[in-house]
């Protein structure tokens, strides 16, 4: 069965959440339990509080609002509530200790499946349950991204490896690629799992651009700062120029002169720094900077939205780049397969009709946009989403990292961010406007 009946809808949800335990297993596992409630970044939670907010999101979402049951360990949702704690406060909270996170996680789940086999998946009083199943999947698998960067933070030895990503090239690329000006369709209204702030689909008009064929890579972004990029203030929005000066900000985060290289630490493995890959882990100041350096632009939203969704044969907008088909291994780097991203370049099988790579995975895009509601927007199921995110504070970045599993990436997947954040697996691409030519 692979249409869209309900055993379909059944297994894939059961697919999805088995998918993403499995990960956030890993991810709990491979440190001793004592590093799970140490504090490796005030930017981020403990791993511990992550494992159990999995956990107690599923029970408020799939146990509680879709089966209607009662609250297991209600006393604990104060606890879990991002809204209430900030990241940096979350070690002094009376946490639920590794062992009874992992067992609470764990019932939940074995509660939710026995939910999943016995419930109608066709829409219920509180929230859609096939829905909520796609949603809690996602939710997970946000958090295992959100787990990987603090194991990114953290100091000593290696907890996890992967091997490198394959070498999958092919003869020389144009460094940018034009895409027409007009319409397009962009966001959505049929996507099963889609989040609110994808839709509605809406038309949206673009005028013609170029835009780079893959992301900035670091040589690129090496050439920027030999030519004092990170000292020349004409580049730099003042709020950019202020973080820069203040923290001494001379390169992207993780990196580290040595002598007359770059080098730079990557879960645990410092390494000469590769000059064909993405560059990774860069503020949007710093990506808006290299940007204007290079005399170009980031692009919008809609741009980047367009160069990768939109067919110029057909004037539809495709699911991903390559088309509608479920990302698989030849098309992008995703899923935590590979823990960096691949040579710029890498994945033809993944290009886009007018021959833009690496769009989604290897490195989440920092675009020039607000993180603003589309027109019709409505907020569903809650208003903490994206709602209460939505403003010029937050920059939007698209496409999705290699840390980030295919449930959670598409292209319509909006993610945001502070426009100083670079723990994040951030790069960028750029563009310019046609009518410039
Ligand atoms: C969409 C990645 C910005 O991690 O803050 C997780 C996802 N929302 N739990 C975040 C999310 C609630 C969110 N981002
Ligand atoms: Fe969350």
């Amino acid at each position: 069965d692979t249409g869209a009946g309900p055993e379909a809808l059944r297994r894939r949800a059961l697919e999805a959440l088995t998918a993403a335990r499995d990960r956030t297993a890993l991810l709990t596992s491979c440190v001793e339990d004592g590093e799970l409630t140490a504090q490796h970044s005030p930017l981020m939670s403990p791993l511990v509080w992550d494992l159990a907010h999995i956990g107690n999101q599923e029970e408020q979402w799939l146990w509680r609002a879709v089966a209607g049951r009662e609250a297991l360990r209600p006393e604990i949702d104060p606890l879990y509530d991002a809204f209430q704690h900030p990241r940096a406060s979350r070690p002094s909270l009376p946490l639920l200790a590794p062992g009874e996170a992992r067992a609470y996680a764990a019932d939940v789940r074995t509660r939710v499946l026995d939910v999943l086999e016995s419930t109608p998946l066709e829409g219920r009083p509180l929230v859609d349950a096939a829905f909520a199943f796609g949603m809690i999947a996602q939710h997970e698998q946000q958090h295992d991204e959100t787990m990987l960067i603090t194991h990114q933070l953290r100091k000593g030895p290696a907890a996890l490896t992967a091997p490198p990503p394959p070498v999958l090239r092919s003869g020389p690329l144009p460094t940018e690629v034009l895409v027409p000006g007009g319409p397009f369709t962009m966001g959505t209204s049929d996507e099963p799992w889609a989040l609110d702030n994808e839709r509605p689909a809406h038309p949206r008009l673009v005028p013609a651009f170029h835009i780079d064929t893959t992301p900035v890579t670091n040589g690129a972004y090496l050439a920027f700062m030999a030519d004092g990029g990170y000292t020349d203030r004409r580049w730099w929005r003042p709020e950019g120029w202020a973080q820069i000066r203040e923290h001494g900000i001379t390169a992207p985060l993780f990196w580290r002169r040595d002598g007359g290289q770059w080098l730079r630490r990557r879960f645990g493995v410092t390494e000469p720094v590769p000059e064909e890959e993405p560059v990774l882990h860069v503020s949007w100041y710093e990506a808006d900077a290299y940007a204007r350096w290079a005399g170009r632009r980031l692009p919008t939203e809609a741009e980047w939205e367009k160069a990768a969704r939109h067919d110029p044969v057909t004037g539809l907008s495709r699911r991903y780049p390559w088309g509608d088909a479920d990302p698989g291994p030849e098309h992008a780097n995703l899923g935590q397969r590979h823990l960096r991203p691949a040579a710029a370049g890498s994945y033809p099988a993944g290009a886009s009709p007018l021959g833009v790579r690496q769009l989604i995975g290897d490195v989440w895009e920092w675009t020039a946009s607000d993180f603003l509601p589309y027109p019709g927007f409505a907020a569903f199921p809650y208003k903490e989403y994206s709602e209460v995110f939505f403003g010029p504070e937050h920059k939007v970045l698209r496409g999705g990292s290699f840390a980030v599993d295919p449930v959670a990436c598409r292209g319509t997947f909006r993610n945001w961010d502070l426009p100083v954040r670079r723990q994040i697996f951030s790069g960028f691409r750029t563009a310019r406007s046609a009518e410039l030519d």
